[in-house]
């Protein structure tokens, strides 16, 4: 059978879906074809819908599938209905996070003929293969079939796909040359699945209940590693076939997990042909001494950590997140003792938050002066906690909600006018705000930046937000030459990264100009 894959991925980064690699592996290990179409303004131009559908004319699929994640769905319902009016018999399935976060909702809206809920690496073949056969496709675990009349059979999940036994993934699916280039040469890679934290804005929660209430399966079953071998094996071939690859960036949810599992990997990593340098999530509570050691003897660059919030309430009280500030601070101390780079994730616009709390967070990134900081706007994904929280709480505002197809851009919860405005000036300015609280040189210089936007009113802020990355530019240029320390937009407008980095990063760009493989050979900052 041949099937066509839309990855809908716009107003956003240019990812690897590595859920795709795997159903399209495992597709072909079934004597299937596979195509993927990738559509993300970063990497091709938008197509149009007569492009698209000129593209299955020339396929001729016998299967759709989609992979979508919530903020793409009201794109991938547009291209099925799309493309349904000219091929009306080619069965369309749907599946991703939004799938399986909300599969009673995509089977109410009726557009699609089967629904993948949960890991579908064996599912999706077993269907292909039965429609392949002819035979019934209503008794596939973690797919909803929609028969005749519109009736849903919905077919619980099965357990949680062996990762020591599935097909290998299918790289060759995406077009890994020109994506590294679009992505300065960082390749994607995944060595586990799951997390056993249940933090309330996050999909984990909901997946594990899933497999507990329909199947029986312990959450503890959530948490899978694939061989250490696979993914050493993995990471040589692509360093084999896609020449230069500057950085290994690991997705996992949470790769200090498993204290062995990383120091063993590390070990491997060492003794591989491989030596570039790599990036990883991490998390507060995972992160010992021995952990972050045997990273950095690895040629581990950049440790990465959810913070989200400075406020003990908020992480107590809103997220579930059960970490304490002096843990945060002590991960980010044992990162910068073995000499990591650090990167901390953000989170403002919460349920509930006040800007006092905002305030918080804003210190304590100050206090741990993290590598880089990266942020966002919550956004309540349906299916989760921390949608519920704003369901009962009459926080959404619903009309914003169904227009925002991001979570960086502005908040969709009703906060009052003087937090509401101090969000919006948070979402463009939070580096200065960060500065103006550090101990760098150039605090007293962002704290008058920020005493100048704090006086503006919406309609003057509107004005001035306009300026502010080119401003923001503007002063690091300047601080960059006098040698003063600051934090400035870097690579998107949502990140800021520490000056040293910035220094250290043009410094290697003229002494090996595009020579990336080489950068590992001058030591990076890791705190100043
Ligand atoms: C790795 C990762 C990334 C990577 C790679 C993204 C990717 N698409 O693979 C990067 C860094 C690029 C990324 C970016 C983003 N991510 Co992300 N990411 C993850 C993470 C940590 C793991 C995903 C993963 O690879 N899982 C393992 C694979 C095998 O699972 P999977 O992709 O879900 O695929 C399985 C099933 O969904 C299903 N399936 C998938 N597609 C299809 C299709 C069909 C037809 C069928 C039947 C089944 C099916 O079968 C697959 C195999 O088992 C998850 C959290 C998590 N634990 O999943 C968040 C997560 C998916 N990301 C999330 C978000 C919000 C984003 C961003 C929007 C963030 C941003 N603002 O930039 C972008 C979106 C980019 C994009 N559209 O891909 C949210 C999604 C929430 C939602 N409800 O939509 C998650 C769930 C985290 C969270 N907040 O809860 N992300
Ligand atoms: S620790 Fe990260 S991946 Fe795990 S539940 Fe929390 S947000 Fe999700």
């Amino acid at each position: 059978m041949k099937v066509f894959f839309i990855f809908p991925n716009l107003n956003t980064v240019e990812g690897f879906n590595h859920g795709v690699a795997d159903l399209s592996g495992g597709l072909k290990a079934h004597g299937h074809e596979t195509k993927l179409l990738n559509i993300n303004e970063h990497l091709y131009p938008i197509p149009t819908s007569a492009e698209i559908l000129k593209l299955v004319r020339d396929y001729q699929p016998d299967v759709l599938c989609f992979s979508v994640m919530t903020q793409q769905y009201k794109y991938a319902v547009k291209i099925s209905k799309m493309i349904r009016e000219e091929f009306p018999s080619v069965p369309q399935v749907f599946g991703g996070v939004h799938a399986s976060m909300v599969p009673e909702e995509v089977a109410k809206d009726g557009y699609f003929d089967y629904i993948g809920v949960g890991e579908c690496d064996n599912a999706l073949p077993e269907l292909v293969d039965k429609m392949a056969e002819g035979k019934d496709t209503t008794n596939v675990r973690n797919i909803w079939a929609k028969k005749e009349g519109g009736e849903w059979v919905r077919n619980p999940v099965g357990p949680y796909p062996d990762l020591k036994i599935i097909a290998p993934k299918d790289y060759e699916i995406f077009d890994l040359e020109h994506m590294l280039v679009a992505k300065s040469h960082w390749l994607s890679i995944l060595t586990s699945r799951g997390c056993p934290y249940r933090c309330t804005y996050c999909f984990n929660h909901e997946v594990t209940d899933r497999y507990r209430e329909e199947g029986g399966f312990a959450p503890k079953d959530y948490l899978r590693h694939y061989p250490i071998e696979t993914i050493i094996g993995e990471i040589e071939d692509l360093h084999k076939k896609y020449d230069p690859i500057s950085m290994v960036i690991f997705d996992d949810d949470l790769f200090t997990l498993n204290k062995q599992y990383v120091i063993d990997f590390c070990r491997q990593y060492q003794k591989s042909f491989v030596k570039t340098p790599w990036v990883v999530n991490s998390h507060v509570q995972t992160f010992t001494r021995p952990v972050a050691q045997a990273m950095k003897d690895a040629n581990c660059l950049i440790a990465k950590f959810g913070v989200e919030s400075g406020s003990h309430r908020i992480r107590k009280e809103v997220l579930d997140r059960y970490m304490t500030n002096e843990k945060i601070i002590q991960a980010f101390d044992i990162a910068y003792e073995v000499g990591l780079h650090t990167s901390a994730f953000l989170m403002f616009g919460l349920p509930y938050e006040t800007r006092k709390e905002i305030q918080e967070t804003i210190d304590l990134i100050a206090r741990i002066r993290a590598g880089r900081f990266r942020w966002s706007i919550f956004f309540p994904f349906p299916g989760t906690k921390s949608h519920k929280i704003c369901i009962d709480g009459d926080m959404i505002d619903q009309d914003r909600m169904d227009n925002l197809d991001n979570y960086f851009d502005a908040s969709c919860l009703k906060f009052d006018p003087d937090t509401d405005l101090f969000i919006r000036k948070c979402q463009k300015a939070l580096s200065w705000y960060i500065n103006a609280k550090s101990d760098m040189p150039t605090a007293d210089f962002y704290a008058k930046k920020v005493e100048e936007i704090e006086k503006l009113n919406l309609k003057e802020w509107e004005k001035r937000a306009l300026t502010i990355k080119d401003e923001d530019k503007e002063y690091s240029d300047r601080f960059l030459k006098e040698g003063k320390d600051h934090y400035a937009l870097r690579y998107l407008d949502v990140m800021a990264v520490r000056s040293t980095w910035i220094k250290w990063e043009e410094d290697l760009e003229k002494e090996k100009p595009h020579a990336a493989r080489e950068w590992r050979s001058i030591p990076a900052p890791a705190q100043a």
